[in-house]
This record gives C-alpha cells, sequence and structure tokens, in this order.
C-alpha cells in the first residue's frame, strides 16, 4: 500500500512539473488548483443519464476505468451529469481529489467536457492504451463555443477514401471539437453514394479509368479505380459521428459539378449536341443538369429522398457553385426560359433549379445549404444556409443579405492549398500554414461586432484533386498532413479565441502540449519547418517548433544532427528539417539552392501548339504552354538549347502544377548530349521527370507510352536545371 502511495506521490510531483494546461481549442475560462484527481484502476465511471450513456461508453475507450455506476460513491470517481441551466454545448469540468465532474445540459456540452478532459490526462490517452495511474490536474473549467458551426469538410469524389478512412478521420475532428463533417459525396469525378432506385449512379458513376463510362480525369488512367459508401455504410458514419457529437451534412453538387451523374443518366443533359467532346474517347465533358426538362426534377426527388432518409441532419447541400451556365445558354428550352423573362444571368435560372429543389428537399423535411454562387440570382429563399468560400468580402455580402453565412474563404481555409512553395499541394487560393489560418480576424476584414455576432460558424474543406498525385487513399498521411494543425487553428477560431489573437501563445499551446497529443492519436501532422540564416559564411539554424534539426548535403546521403553554425561558401548545399517524435517537417534551405539556370530553349513537339499558349512561351521560363490536343502513344516533346547545359538536377513538367491534370501520364525523358543520340534516363512519375547529376543536355526529349485519354490538352512547363555548385 505504501508502495502505490509513493508511486502516486511520484507521479503527482511529475505532473506538476511536466503538466502546463495547454487546450486546444482555449477554454473560456479555466482555474488551476494546487491539486490533483489520481486516475485509478478502481476509479468508477458515473452516469446516471441514458441521454450521456454513450458517452460513458466513448470515455471508457479511453480511459481504462472498469466501471459504470448511476449513482456516485463517495469518492474516486469520474462523472457525467445532466444539468439543467447550461447553454447548447457548454459545460462545466471541475476536477479535484476526490473526483471529476462534467456537468452539461445537453449531449454537446457534456462531449465537450470529455475532450477538455482527455486533454488534460497524458497524451497517451489517445492512443487507448494509457497506463494507470494517471492524473489529471485540480482545475474548474467553465466553457462554451463562441460559433454554433465548426465544420470540416470532405471531397471523397475527387479522389474515394475508405469508410475506415472517413472514420478515423471523425475522431480527429471530433478531439478537436468540431461538430459538423460535410461530407463532399459527388462531383463530376465520381458519384460515391448507393443510390438504391437507381444502382448505376454509384456502380458506374463510382469508379473511372481505362474503359470506364467516366472521363479518368485527374491524373490515374492506367486501371480502373474508384469506390462508394453502400446505405449501411452511410449509416455506419452518421451514428458513429453522432456519439461524437458530430452532425454529418451531406452534399450531392447540383446543377453544376454532376459530370458523374450524366455520364450514367445522358437523359439529363440539355438539348443540343455537344461539339467540343473531349477529344481522344469521344468524352462528353458537359456537367451541368438541364434546368428546364421537367423529366430531371423526377429523378432527382427519387435520388435525393434516398439521400434524405440517411442523414438526419436538417440540412442538405445542394452545391450551386460553378455552374457552367454556357451549357445552358447553349440549350434551347433554358435558353428560351432566360428569354422569355426577359433575363441574360443565368443566376436566374440557377435560382429557379435551387427553388425547385428546395421544394423537393422541404417535403423531407430538409433546408437546403449551397456554395455561395447560388445566392448571386437574388431570388435564394432566405431560410438557405449558404457556404461563402470565394472571400472575406463574398462571405460578408450574403451574410448581410440574410442568409446564415458559414466562413470558408478558400484564402485561410482550404486544407488543399500548398503550405509553403515547395510543398505538395494546390496554390490557386494561395500558399499559408496554421499561422495564416490562426490570423483571420474579422475586424481586419472589416467587421464590426455586431456583424460577427450573425456568423453562424467556420468550416474547412479538404478538396482532394492534389491527393490522387501524392498517393490517394493509401496515403491518407497526405491529408493528415494538409489539414493538421491547420485545423487546430480552425477549432480555436471556431471556438472564440479565447486564448486572445497572439499567435505566440497559440503556437506555444500547439508545440509544447498538442503536438504529443496528435501524434499519439496517429496523425501525420506537419512540423513547421526551422529557418534559416547565412551570414558572415555562416549557416545557422532555428527551429521554431520542439524538435531536433537534421540536415544533409548534397555530397553524400548521409543525415546529420545540426549542433551549431555551419561555416560554409556553398550554403546552398545544405537541406534542413526539423523531426518530432517520427515526423519529419518539410525541408529548407539557403535561397541559393533554388537558383536555376534560364537558357535559351526551344520546344517542339509532334503534337500541334494552343494557339493562345504556343510553345515559344517556354523560352521566358515564366509561362507554361500548351498542346491543342491530347496525346497518343509515340507522342513526343522535344527541348534543344543552343549549347549543351551542364547542371547538378534537370526537371521536365509537363500537366497543370499540383493538380494532375493535362499531363503524360505514362512516359519517359530520354536526354542526349549532341542532340542526336538520345539517352532514356527517367520515368514520369505524374507528368514529371527529374535526372540526377546528368551528362551535359543538349536536347532532352519526353515520350508518351500510352494515349492520354482523361484530359484534351497537354500543359508543358519550362525545364527546370539545377547549376553544379
Ligand atoms: C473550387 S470551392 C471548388 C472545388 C474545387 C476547389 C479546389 C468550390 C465550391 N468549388 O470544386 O475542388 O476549388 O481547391
Amino acid at each position: 500500500m505504501k508502495k502505490i502511495l509513493l508511486s502516486v506521490a511520484a507521479v503527482v510531483a511529475a505532473a506538476y512539473s511536466a503538466l502546463a494546461v495547454a487546450i486546444v481549442p482555449q477554454p473560456q475560462s479555466i482555474d488551476k488548483h494546487q491539486n490533483a484527481f489520481v486516475l485509478l484502476p478502481s476509479t468508477t465511471l458515473v452516469c446516471a443519464s441514458e441521454e450521456f450513456a454513450p458517452l460513458a461508453a466513448y470515455l471508457q475507450e479511453y480511459i481504462p476505468v472498469k466501471y459504470i455506476s448511476k449513482v456516485a460513491p463517495k469518492r474516486n470517481y469520474v462523472a457525467l451529469s445532466l444539468v439543467e441551466g447550461y447553454d447548447k454545448e457548454a459545460y462545466t469540468l471541475s476536477v479535484s481529489r476526490d473526483r471529476v465532474e462534467i456537468s452539461a445540459s445537453d449531449y454537446g456540452g457534456a462531449f465537450n467536457g470529455i475532450q477538455t478532459l482527455l486533454q488534460l490526462l497524458p497524451s497517451e490517452v489517445y492512443t487507448k492504451q494509457m497506463s494507470l495511474p494517471a492524473v489529471v490536474r485540480g482545475c474548474d473549467v467553465t466553457d462554451k463555443p463562441k460559433f454554433a458551426y465548426r465544420g470540416f469538410m470532405l471531397d471523397v469524389a475527387r479522389t474515394f477514401m475508405t469508410k475506415e478512412n472517413v472514420l478515423r478521420y471523425i475522431d480527429y475532428i471530433a478531439y478537436h471539437k468540431i461538430n459538423k463533417f460535410h461530407w463532399h459525396l459527388t462531383d463530376n469525378q465520381g458519384w460515391r453514394i448507393e443510390i438504391k432506385s437507381h444502382p448505376d449512379l454509384a456502380k458506374k458513376g463510382g469508379f473511372r479509368g481505362d474503359g470506364s463510362l467516366l472521363r479518368p480525369s485527374l491524373g490515374r488512367w492506367t486501371d480502373i479505380y474508384g469506390g462508394y459508401y453502400t446505405q449501411e455504410d452511410i449509416r455506419e458514419v452518421v451514428a458513429y459521428a453522432a456519439v461524437r457529437n458530430i452532425e454529418v451534412i451531406p452534399e450531392v453538387d447540383l446543377p453544376g459539378h454532376s459530370e458523374a451523374l450524366l455520364r450514367v443518366y445522358p437523359e439529363m443533359l440539355c438539348d443540343y449536341t455537344n461539339d467540343e467532346l473531349d477529344i481522344n474517347g469521344n468524352y462528353d465533358n458537359r456537367n451541368v443538369v438541364c434546368a428546364t426538362k421537367e423529366s430531371n426534377y423526377k429523378i432527382l426527388e427519387e435520388i435525393l429522398a434516398e439521400v434524405c432518409a440517411l442523414f438526419p441532419s436538417p440540412f442538405f447541400h445542394i452545391g450551386g457553385d460553378e455552374v457552367r451556365m454556357e451549357q445552358w445558354k447553349k440549350c434551347p428550352n433554358c435558353s428560351a426560359w432566360l428569354k422569355k423573362r426577359g433575363y441574360t444571368d443565368g443566376y436566374k435560372l440557377e435560382d429557379m433549379f435551387i427553388s425547385r429543389i428546395q421544394d423537393i428537399l422541404a417535403k423531407y423535411g430538409k433546408t437546403p445549404a449551397v456554395w455561395n454562387e447560388a445566392a448571386f440570382g437574388g431570388g435564394l429563399d432566405k431560410s438557405a444556409r449558404v457556404h461563402g468560400w470565394k472571400s472575406p468580402k463574398v462571405c460578408k455580402q450574403v451574410m448581410m443579405k440574410g442568409y446564415p453565412t458559414i466562413f470558408m474563404p478558400q484564402q485561410f481555409f482550404y486544407f488543399d492549398m500548398a503550405q509553403s512553395k515547395r510543398e505538395a499541394g494546390a496554390s490557386w487560393g494561395g500558399c499559408f500554414d496554421v499561422r495564416k489560418v490562426y490570423s483571420f480576424d474579422f475586424a481586419k476584414e472589416g467587421f464590426t461586432p455586431e456583424e460577427v455576432a450573425c456568423v453562424e460558424g467556420f468550416e474547412a474543406p479538404y478538396w482532394s484533386e492534389v491527393f490522387l498525385s501524392q498517393g490517394g487513399d493509401k496515403n491518407i498521411d497526405f491529408i493528415e498532413y494538409q489539414t493538421f494543425p491547420r485545423l487546430c487553428a480552425l477549432a480555436e477560431l471556431g471556438w472564440g479565441k479565447n486564448g486572445g489573437n497572439e499567435w505566440e501563445e497559440f503556437h506555444k499551446r500547439l508545440y509544447s502540449r498538442h503536438y504529443d497529443r496528435m501524434a499519439d492519436m496517429g496523425l501525420n501532422f506537419r512540423i513547421t519547418p526551422p529557418t534559416v540564416k547565412y551570414e558572415g559564411g555562416k549557416l545557422s539554424i532555428e527551429k521554431i517548433d520542439n524538435g531536433t534539426i537534421y540536415y544533409r548535403t548534397d555530397d553524400s546521403e548521409k543525415i546529420y544532427k545540426y549542433s551549431g553554425a555551419i561555416a560554409t561558401d556553398k550554403p546552398g548545399k545544405y537541406a534542413f528539417w526539423c523531426e518530432y517524435r517520427g515526423l519529419k517537417s518539410p525541408e529548407v534551405a539557403h535561397s541559393s539552392r533554388y537558383k536555376t539556370l534560364q537558357p535559351n530553349v526551344k520546344v517542339t513537339s509532334s503534337m500541334p501548339e494552343d494557339p493562345k499558349y504556343g510553345y515559344d512561351g517556354v523560352s521566358t521560363y515564366k509561362k507554361r504552354v500548351m498542346t491543342a490536343c491530347t496525346c497518343k502513344k509515340g507522342d513526343w516533346i522535344l527541348f534543344e538549347f543552343d549549347e549543351p547545359i551542364v547542371c547538378r538536377q534537370a526537371e521536365f513538367y509537363t500537366g497543370r502544377y499540383n493538380v494532375p491534370s493535362g499531363l503524360i501520364r505514362v512516359g519517359y525523358l530520354e536526354i542526349s548530349e549532341d542532340g542526336v543520340n538520345f539517352e532514356r534516363v527517367a520515368d514520369l512519375n505524374y507528368g514529371i521527370a527529374k535526372v540526377v547529376n546528368p551528362r551535359p543536355i543538349k536536347a532532352a526529349r519526353i515520350v508518351a507510352e500510352r494515349d492520354v485519354v482523361g484530359s484534351s490538352k497537354v500543359w508543358i512547363g519550362a525545364p527546370i536545371l539545377y547549376p553544379k555548385w
């Protein structure tokens, strides 16, 4: 007995020195005491309320106490108490020597209290294998969220994600008190939900690649790939999320972004012959549902009714973004509809379409949510929830029109964007890391406090076009890397930034405590790279996060631990990174590492050039150029230099940067020293070929080994040539 007491005392002492209370998102108020609760195998979990019973079971997965009781013993218990008088999702958490008590008036409040409790425990709790005794710092927490909607969106249409991976994601976001999961289930590139009355939608629309009905767009087309969720799967996800206080909001993206639906049901297209078929393969690339065909509303009702029945959420996201209006304008019936009413603006027709869908949804008890474009026509019903993605300004505009508005401007919250210039990810919405997400500030964006009070909440999407070229569902690490810790900042914003507005304070909470939690959750989150300074012939490196700095040079495969400034006259030779618990930050280096040669270059090809993006453009080293057609097996692109180029690395690009499209999927790179005899040196990887320490290059040639179907043009980039040291 004495021994146990001693070890408990030791644990308590250790806990006091090590445990700064650093909760993410920061609670509204937290009073620390000079005592602690010690969780033991004999601790009882007390839960008298039926409503909270799933929470007791949930908590038991993390804290290995065996007993659940409806009545509290004298001491040594953790209680979940249903008490009147708390606001929605609000809770108090009280930790004293005798007990831990979480009190709330609703399920969400108690769930939020549990998340705070987990964060007061050693981070090991997230492995579900925490050893006891474990110490909880004595404190009183009073807390509630500022915003009712704290969301995350996952695009499973561009890249399918298995049900298991979706469930894992739900855990990750729940740990951060995110309470909405917006599930982007359909898009041009895939239909991911079983519809029993229209089984082909998922069976055919859920797959793309060679010979399938869908255009094999976004990068991979050497085989058929994709997937969908059965209705059983969907129910499982919804139930799993509900236990974790997460409402799942389905999205069926209409009337644009509907290529998958329209390949399965071409009769839903507008009545005109498409004269812009995707060359090679004759894929019809139209993606807008005809708004004036009465029969379409019948099919849509059959589909939507099934989806409505699967999701208890009162909201149903019906898309409304990026409708390619020219398709309606070419349609005799849609254009006549506009003309008859004296409209030229396609958004007026979108208003009509959305209001028809709204009527359908109303029959099934649902309110529509839409992307901001659907609010542009002026006719959208005021009950519709609008997801503002274009910019903070557009968010404000729709909010001022009276729509409940979710803030998700791309410049702050699109987690598919790369986090720095040389990392993978999209770039059209900017390039930013967690610090920028955290910096979102209503006042800076011109909002008054009264206006802020009307904001419903925040959401961050992960759009998955880029995911595919990073390995897709087999490399779930990539989405995690893109999402965390950026999502921590989103959670903080949604909760109300109770830590104030200080980046340093929030950042410290992250690296001092929360990184350990995320590591134990099993998340592959991004470590911030160190900074590099070169002064007086010395390279000095400073870390930003916790961790150890390593480096390598171009001379060998060896990895070194950084232990002080490095004297060198070739600073660019060194690449540094920071490692923490097995995770690696992106590499950083002195700017001279990225200097490139830009010799005169001439591009020719077996494929004709696009008149607007002619091959000449390559020689500016600023523009990408484009072919006028897709490529066939044997097609080539030739780069010729005036003199043989001596370099330490050469890279040749096809495709749109980052997004895997418009590229030569299967092919290789040949180089030639004399411009006559070529040697094959590398295969294309998602359109890109690299060669290290090549012979002098007089000419380089990319050769396609398969016909490209799936994109109608090939993009060509300027070669990237790194000089010898
Ligand atoms: C824009 S945001 C889209 C998506 C893309 C995303 C890529 C929105 C409503 N539409 O279809 O996936 O950009 O970042």
